[in-house]
């Protein structure tokens, strides 16, 4: 073991692994030895309702204990890897368990994963199958079998397609098979992926166990609950925070949603009556305003979970009171450490932080983030915003073979670096203020993009922001603020408005941001989180097509200008001021109208901060379609 190529994880030191047996937190149990376990316990309640199937534990148990025949008889043998990419549906767990006990270990990758991702995956892990479902991704799965050699079969769940082999053949009947070992890994969980392709992380099944164990507990989950998968399944939130995971260990229904939007989502928790639910900030503001309008019976959900990106402390209190129910923080990675707020917090530690860890062994550093590429690590004052360090008994000690990545994305003591910049409250409570990588450097003042998003989504009309730096000649860096409407909030928002808004939430000037783009939704990642990857790419592809574009708006813009001042417009230059050439108020306001055909939205006073034409054609170039 340790760190040469090829092994399977990252051990944890012998006395850290010995203390962590002794506390209790790692019981030598496996997740197939805990399906029987429960399958005992709860035989004939209902486990998992997956559209309109319903499997009780006693079914769960005997589909997975044909599926582990079924792969063992495919020629799965303990140790090997395999892409699990189902959607939420009543298979995904059957499949999951049913790996587990053929001694597999499923590749954890999201239905929104496309054949570039799989092919990562199935190559990285030299996986021997790919289990999907639906004709495209069948197609992309086949495709990476064709050019990964490890890979022998394609299986599809839901229907015979030419070349692949269909789940439901998958099966066989029981058989006794060793019980891997606990210590071992049991699954590949994957980063989010903030830069380059999602890395694979190695769970063990005591560590992943523990953390799902743990978390059922803090959530209070209890067999009469009913917890909705809304959020894709394979996310490590809805599988193990509690999650489905820890809905079947608390002897609970695990619901599947086949999509997370509202409409789906409150049709479930009516019918069936759901108790809990988690999801990403977007989607509990959109939950909120679907709430408001009514329609359905929300009456039986008691928690609604709220995790994975930054939530503002107003939101998740619009939030709470637009849904009648408690709301938990939730701040978790991939590769373990999991905050949760609890239920007898105050209501200031409940809506403006993200909760403390669940274990009392989880350790947690706050250091100096001012140097990634050569870290001090020195802890900053208590207090103060820092970068998070933190392992324990549930946090990896390194990413499936990835050793180069290793040696930098841990400290030589096995702190994994989290890359999140926190500040932990004197009651331990940690406070996610940002990304190292998400701060601005605007002319040397820094910005941390999550406060600045943080004031705009407190405006009334704003459903989303997400601000990024901007490449700026003078400033080095400059900043941009994508905007999302709420509701039809869309006409009455305009640039101008949003920068003053934050200027009166009192904030330094230098962090209002430069511009304001108000767009109708934002690219996202396979969990539904906010793509910054993504937005960051358009700000590039749109500062290339300005290039070219410059000239062409600046003409636009001067013959507009020639119009309303009834002018030649070749008599007109880029940087006079056209206040002193005779452009007052009213033309002014006709200039606006004249402007909006070129996409821009903008007011007379705006126009009237810098009056030339070269300021005019920046703001079409940077604000509207050019
Ligand atoms: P992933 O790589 O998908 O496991 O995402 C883990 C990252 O999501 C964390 O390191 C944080 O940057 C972010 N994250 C998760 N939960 C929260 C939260 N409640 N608030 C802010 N950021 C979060
Ligand atoms: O974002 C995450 O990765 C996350 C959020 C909440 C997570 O992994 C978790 C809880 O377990």
């Amino acid at each position: 073991m340790g760190r040469a190529s090829g092994v399977a994880h990252t051990p944890w030191p012998d006395d850290l692994a010995a203390r962590y047996r002794a506390a209790g937190y790692w019981r030598g149990r496996t997740f197939g030895a805990l399906l029987s376990e429960l399958a005992g316990a709860h035989a004939d309640r209902t486990a998992v309702v997956g559209g309109s199937v319903r499997l009780t534990y006693r079914e769960l148990d005997d589909r997975a204990h044909r599926l582990a025949a079924g792969w063992h008889a495919l020629g799965v043998r303990p140790g090997d890897r395999v892409v699990l990419q189902l959607p939420n549906d009543a298979d995904f767990l059957p499949v999951l368990f049913g790996l587990s006990r053929a001694g597999a270990w499923p590749v954890l990758a999201l239905p929104a994963h496309r054949e570039a991702e799989l092919r990562h995956f199935a190559g990285t892990a030299g996986a021997v199958a790919v289990v999907t479902a639906g004709p495209e991704r069948a197609a992309a799965a086949r495709r990476v079998a064709a050019t990964v050699p490890s890979v022998r079969h394609v299986v599809v769940a839901g229907g015979r397609v030419a070349g692949t082999t269909d789940l439901a053949e998958v099966t066989a009947p029981p058989r006794d098979l060793a019980d891997p070992d606990p210590g071992g890994v049991a699954l590949l969980q994957l980063s989010g992926g903030s830069t380059g392709l999602p890395k694979l992380i190695p769970r063990t099944h005591d560590d992943y166990l523990y953390s799902v164990r743990e978390s059922a507990r803090i959530c209070g989950l209890r067999p009469d609950d009913v917890y909705l998968a809304a959020l894709p399944v394979s996310h490590n939130f809805p599988l193990s925070s509690p999650g489905v995971l820890g809905a079947l260990h608390a002897g609970a229904t695990a619901v599947m949603a086949p999509d997370p939007f509202p409409a789906t989502a409150f049709e479930l928790v009516e019918r069936e009556r759901v108790t809990v639910t988690a999801v990403v900030p977007q989607l509990a503001r959109a939950y909120a305003r679907a709430a408001a309008s009514g329609g359905r019976d929300l009456s039986s959900l008691r928690l609604l979970q709220v995790g994975g990106a930054p939530c503002a402390p107003e939101q998740a209190e619009q939030v709470a009171a637009a849904l009648g129910c408690a709301l938990q923080q939730v701040y978790g990675m991939g590769e373990g450490l999991v905050c949760y707020t609890r239920a007898d917090d105050p209501p200031e530690v409940v809506f403006g932080t993200q909760g403390r860890p669940i274990s009392p062994d989880d350790e947690l550093r706050v250091v100096d983030p001012d140097d990634p590429a050569a870290p001090s690590d020195a802890e900053v004052a208590p207090g103060e915003v820092g970068a998070l360090l933190t392992r324990g008994p549930y946090t990896v000690r390194g990413y499936y073979r990835a050793d180069a990545h290793n040696a930098t994305a841990f400290t030589p003591d096995g702190f994994y670096r989290t890359g999140d910049l926190v500040r932990r409250t004197a009651t331990g409570h940690v406070e996610v203020v940002g990304r190292i990588k998400d701060q601005i450097n605007r002319g040397g003042e820094k910005i941390a993009v999550e406060e600045v998003e943080n004031h705009l989504r407190a405006h009334p009309d704003v459903l989303d922001a997400v601000v990024v730096g901007v490449p700026d000649e003078y400033l080095g860096q400059r900043s941009l603020a994508f905007v999302v409407p709420a509701g039809d909030a869309s006409a009455t928002l305009t640039a101008q408005g949003l920068r003053q808004f934050v200027r009166t939430r009192g904030v330094a000037d230098f962090k209002v941001p430069d511009q304001v783009r108000v767009v109708d939704h934002f690219p996202v990642t396979g969990v539904g989180k906010t793509s910054r990857r993504e937005l960051r790419a358009e700000v590039a592809r749109r500062a290339h097509e300005r290039e070219t574009k410059e000239p062409m708006m600046t003409e636009a813009v001067r013959a507009r200008v020639a119009a309303v001042l009834g002018e030649p417009a070749d008599g007109l230059a880029d940087d006079e001021d056209l206040l002193a050439r005779g452009l007052d108020s009213l033309r002014l306001v006709d200039l606006v109208e004249r402007l909006r055909e070129l996409g821009l939205d903008t007011s007379f006073g705006e126009l009237a901060e810098t009056p030339t034409i070269a300021a005019w054609a920046d703001l079409v170039v940077r604000e509207g379609r050019g």
